[in-house]
């Protein structure tokens, strides 16, 4: 006995929706769960899951049923398909449940959103400084010290909010594991929270082509517990210097983090408060700290072991003694090195391309800061 043919299409429909459900939920869409807000995306995630698969099977069931059961059979090339004319109880049927299904998925997602964004009592706060092209993380109220760190350390089920800014250009933060991303832009202060669950390691990363170095803007989260935390921070030295994206005081406008680029002239009286000029310890400080030199730079002095840039234990002599160097960056080391900082694109090291290392040093230190840089590495590549 043959059954109609929609008979036979909720049959198969039926049989594909109850084998697709379990595979979307077992494909493993998002890397470990870190923390309560992967929690509630994930589980929205789940839901979209559930509600998109039947409408999948739906439509692919009666697209490949009608392919199948109304084609075109030998002797029937002339002839026309029946002269079907709408149906309007039908019409009204698929606009209004695609509407009420939205409608409730937007609603149930806008409330994941807002208790995701939700302020937990106790948050602490670390300033996300972003720029081209790295990360850096400061904990204000580490104990009425400021610590600066390139990795970002986190306390498990502590409450986080971040407070995200860009130096330079677009860039965004984004830790997959804690299902939460934001853009950096320059000239506001953009804010993300979490509260991480999991002990762990995950990687941090910039989501926003910002650059020629954007695939290596990338940073290290370390999830630890408590007390692992608050012997970290009493560990870090405390920042002399501002960090990076920390305005000057004299120029503090919340949210402006370009307001640090008039450095050159608060230099003479802003820095003066706080370290009365430069220094080569400074500048030890910030090579490994809040200037974010260590990222790129290998300096056993500074105990840095970036790959990115040369490694200056072992070519920044040569390279500044190279004529090429000596005729553009000048014949000195002291020169060489304060050119290579403030200009250095001016003389590539063989090996070497431009654009990697930022090129607005000059604006983004102070030039104490940057003195107390050059007093360093001059004193180390001796
Ligand atoms: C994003 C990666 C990156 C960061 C951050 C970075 N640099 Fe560089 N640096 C490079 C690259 C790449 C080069 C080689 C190409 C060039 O000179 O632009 C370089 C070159 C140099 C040189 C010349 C080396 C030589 O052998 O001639 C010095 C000196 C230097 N950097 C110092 C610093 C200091 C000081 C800082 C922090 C204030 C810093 N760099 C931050 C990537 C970086
Ligand atoms: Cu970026």
């Amino acid at each position: 006995m043959r059954k109609h043919p929609l008979v036979q299409m909720l049959v198969i429909g039926a049989i594909a929706v109850a084998i697709g459900i379990p595979i979307a939920l077992i494909i493993p869409w998002f890397p470990s769960e870190g923390a309560i807000q992967a929690g509630n995306v994930r589980t929205l995630y789940d839901v979209l899951l559930i509600a998109s698969v039947p409408i999948f099977v739906l439509v692919e069931t009666v697209v490949l049923f009608s392919v199948w059961k109304f084609r075109m059979r030998p002797g029937e090339e002339e002839k026309d398909g029946p002269p079907i004319h709408g149906h309007t109880r039908l019409e009204v049927l698929w606009t209004a449940l695609p509407a009420v299904l939205i409608v409730s998925l937007c609603t149930y997602a806008y409330t994941v959103l807002r208790s995701n964004e939700a302020s937990k009592r106790g948050a602490m706060t670390v300033n996300v400084t972003e720029r081209q092209f790295a990360f850096e993380f400061s904990y204000p109220q580490a104990n009425g010290k400021t610590v600066v760190s390139p990795v970002l350390y986190m306390a498990k089920g502590q409450p986080v909010v971040f407070r995200i800014r860009s130096l330079d250009v677009i860039h965004s933060f984004f830790v997959p594991n804690f299902s939460e991303k934001i853009d950096a832009v320059p000239g506001i202060t953009t804010t993300l929270r979490v509260t991480p669950t999991r002990l762990g390691t995950y990687p941090a990363e910039c989501t926003e082509l910002c650059g020629a170095g954007h695939s290596l803007m990338r940073s290290e989260v370390r999830v630890v517990t408590p007390s692992a935390f608050q012997t970290w921070l009493a560990a870090q030295p405390a920042n002399a210097a501002p960090p990076i994206g920390v305005p000057p005081p004299a120029a503090a406008q919340p949210g402006v983090p370009g307001a640090a680029a008039p450095a050159a002239g608060a230099a003479s009286t802003g820095a003066g408060s706080s370290a009365s000029g430069s220094s080569s310890a400074a500048g030890k400080t910030l090579f490994a700290g809040s200037a974010g030199c260590s990222s790129c730079h290998t300096l056993a002095a500074a105990g840095a072991t970036g790959t990115v840039g040369p490694n200056l234990d072992v070519r920044l002599r040569s390279d500044c003694q190279s004529a090429a160097s000596k005729r553009i960056r000048g014949s000195s080391l002291n020169q060489c090195i304060f050119t290579a900082i403030t200009k250095p694109y001016a003389y590539l090291p063989p090996g070497y391309r431009a654009g990697i290392m930022p090129p607005n040093f000059a604006q983004t230190l102070t030039s104490t800061q940057i003195q107390s840089l050059v007093s360093f590495l001059t004193g180390v590549a001796k």
